[in-house]
């Protein structure tokens, strides 16, 4: 997969592209970033990329044209087609649907904004989506930018072992995470539940599938109603509802 993305700190998203499972991804070649720099693309001995918005108010507004010509050198880099994608407090929300959809691109265009924004035109006439990782705003798009990468990397064909990937799983499913544990066994703060140091695979399973049903409905309920729940599962979460409903510490 490759990913071109145009931001005025190219460097940010390669640092925050450059770690652990996604870093791996780029070394081995399963993942390419490239960060272009619209500033490179401005005109004048400033370079400027950004003008006082019409109508008055506080910020500024990034130009049109260098960050139109710096798509074209974007585009013009490789044959691949690819979907324009501003991230912005605008956007639809990232999901995990979402996410697996633009796994499945080759290539992906990321376009990140500053200050106070995009010029509309540059947007209406450029940007295929908007996507937002959540309802707040941040100093730009750059920290949205890896979000989104990170999450379509961990898709990606190679990049997880398969226990990384089981553990991709239950997300992947809708439902939250178990809890995990690790050496010591006994320590101050608690002991690690008994059914995760019994060897019984099957038993180990089950629990675990039982917290993942119980998180979720004590922390996210809502993604149960997107949720297709087995006879097992809705027993298991009955079972789960009987024994730690009120509890608020992990279960044992
Ligand atoms: C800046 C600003 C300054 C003064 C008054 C109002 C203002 N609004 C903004 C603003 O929204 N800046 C954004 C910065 C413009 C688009 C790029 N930036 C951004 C993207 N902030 N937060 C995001 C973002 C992206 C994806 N998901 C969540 C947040």
């Amino acid at each position: 997969m490759r990913v071109d993305v145009l931001t005025l700190f190219p460097e940010l998203i390669d640092q925050c592209t450059g770690f652990g499972v996604v870093g791996r991804a780029r070394e081995r070649n399963i993942l390419n970033v490239c960060g272009w720099n619209p500033r490179d693309y401005a005109e004048g001995g400033y370079r400027r990329v950004d003008d006082r918005p019409f109508g008055g108010g506080p910020g500024m507004v990034m130009l049109i044209e260098p960050l139109r010509k710096c798509l074209q050198a974007v585009r013009s880099a490789d044959t691949e087609p690819a979907p324009v994608i501003y991230l912005s407090p605008q956007g639809q929300p990232l999901t995990q649907a979402k996410v697996r959809e633009l796994a499945e691109r080759r290539r992906l265009i990321l376009l990140c904004g500053r200050y106070e924004g995009i010029d509309e035109r540059l947007l209406a006439a450029e940007v295929d989506e908007e996507i937002s990782i959540g309802d707040y705003v941040l100093s730009g798009g750059e920290l949205a930018a890896a979000v989104l990468v990170d999450a379509v990397a961990r898709l990606q064909e190679g990049v997880l072992s398969d226990a990384e990937s089981a553990m991709q799983d239950s997300f992947e499913e809708g439902l939250l995470d178990c809890p995990h544990y690790t050496q010591p066994a006994a320590h101050a703060l608690g002991d690690v539940p008994e059914v995760l140091r019994s060897g019984n695979h099957a038993a180990i399973a089950r629990w675990r599938r039982q917290q993942s049903l119980g998180r979720t409905w004590r922390r996210r309920p809502d993604l149960l109603d997107t949720v297709t729940l087995s006879s097992l599962d809705r027993r298991l979460l009955e079972e789960f509802k009987v024994q730690y409903g009120s509890e608020t510490t992990p279960e044992t």
